[in-house]
């Protein structure tokens, strides 16, 4: 189905005992600054609802996506870190600046949670608008924050089983 027609976080949550063990580290972009909060608001709630702890959330702000991948290396290196997660939202411009963006956070996500063998989970929304942004950040699609919560406490509960 296409994405213009479901919520797309609507999956169903299954509690798991180890959870409240795991330790998540959160890199938020601080560009369109709306969208990134509410997502990050949609990744703790999820992680959680899920069984995790609040004290084991470790926030990490940095300018824009492209500095995601840096933010994501500086996190995943700590030994009290067991998953990434990279918040962002990149809105299609005039210039090619939003493909250049998208490339590199992809790629450079990709390689840090294969560096450090840790999941390191891509939560990017790519947009043509602002409006898409903010119906894939807490409205009418869903939050893209809660997937990537969601994702983080999967990847965890899979490659510690
Ligand atoms: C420069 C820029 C532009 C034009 N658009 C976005 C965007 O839509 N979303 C986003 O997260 N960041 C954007 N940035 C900032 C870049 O990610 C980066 O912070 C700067 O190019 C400095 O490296």
């Amino acid at each position: 189905m296409a994405s213009s027609q479901k919520n797309l976080s609507s999956f169903n949550y299954s509690k798991d005992q180890h959870v409240s063990n795991y330790r998540f580290g959160i890199v938020v972009s601080e560009w369109n600054e709306e969208v990134t909060e509410s997502m990050f608001e949609g990744a703790i709630s999820t992680i959680i609802s899920m069984g995790g702890n609040r004290n084991n959330i470790t926030r990490l702000d940095v300018p824009g996506s492209f500095e995601l991948t840096m933010g994501a290396q500086h996190l995943a290196q700590l030994r009290e870190v067991d998953a990434v997660i990279c918040l962002g939202c990149v809105i299609q411009g005039e210039t090619r600046h939003f493909d250049f963006i998208c490339q590199a956070v992809a790629q450079g996500i990709t390689d840090v949670g294969v560096k450090y063998n840790k999941p390191v989970i891509f939560g990017v929304l790519t947009t043509d608008t602002l409006k898409q942004a903010l119906d894939r950040a807490g409205g009418k699609h869903g939050n893209k924050g809660d997937e990537a919560g969601a994702t983080a406490v999967k990847m965890l509960t899979a490659l510690n089983s």
